[in-house]
């Protein structure tokens, strides 16, 4: 495949025109927190089943992303043992009896480090995939990813993880406006709420797509096979 040769994927509001090269598989907060059966998540009183019907499609479609040689990064949102970069705001927000640095069924909950704060051994990064631990919701923010994309060449990110409406929506809205164009495939992304779902992945593509694109990793698949074929 020719990295530097420009595909087209099937996506809304209209065909995602992308180069493979310059392209990177961001995945977003995919942690046992979030994610596992007697986690933080579900402590809380989330079903996390909304969010693991994510976890097929995204080892799909990372599998054909690394085996075309293609870059990808992870994130995970957390804090620091001594909770010196966790607003008091965030710490306090919802009045739950059990909250972050608190200690969890997998460990402190959202501390680097812990059980819980690692990422999902289904999607776990390899040793030369960037990993970028997040304070916030979105990834660019107190992080070093704009720097790492930058050295790294990549204008076009595919963003795919946990929650469409939180941190998945915010990190796309930061890159928006860092110039970066963002696809966004609709089953590798989920929400506790299925109303969001809909509505998160409805705001980023309307107005003409004023946030990004939103497509279906079977359409990424298939533009990645066809990539393959006419690429050789
Ligand atoms: N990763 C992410 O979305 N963090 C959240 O806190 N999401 C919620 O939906 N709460």
């Amino acid at each position: 495949m020719d990295l530097n040769r420009s595909m087209s994927i099937e996506a809304e509001p209209y065909p995602y025109e992308f180069v493979p090269a310059r392209s990177a598989l961001l995945i977003i907060d995919m942690q046992r927190d979030f994610m596992e059966p007697g986690g933080f998540g579900e402590m809380l009183g989330n079903d996390v089943a909304e969010l693991r019907r994510t976890i097929e499609p995204n080892r799909k479609l990372l599998a054909a992303w690394r085996a075309a040689g293609l870059q990808v990064m992870h994130t995970r949102e957390g804090h620091r043992p001594d909770l010196s970069d966790l607003p008091t705001t965030k710490k306090v927000r919802g009045h739950s009896k059990t909250s972050i640095g608190d200690p969890g069924p997998m460990g402190r909950i959202l501390i680097r480090g812990e059980a819980g704060h690692d990422i999902i051994p289904e999607l776990y990064p390899l040793p030369n995939e960037p990993v970028i631990d997040k304070p916030g919701k979105g990834a660019f923010f107190a992080t070093d990813l704009h720097a790492i994309l930058q050295n790294r060449g990549i204008k076009q990110l595919l963003v795919t993880g946990v929650t469409t409406e939180v941190c998945v929506n915010t990190t796309v809205r930061e890159a928006n406006d860092r110039g970066y164009e963002c696809l966004v495939p609709a089953d590798c992304v989920g929400s506790y709420f299925p109303e969001f779902q809909e509505m998160g992945l409805k705001m980023i593509k309307a107005q003409g797509g004023i946030f990004g694109w939103v497509s279906d990793s079977t359409h990424i698949l298939a533009a990645l096979a066809n990539g393959l074929t006419v690429g050789v």
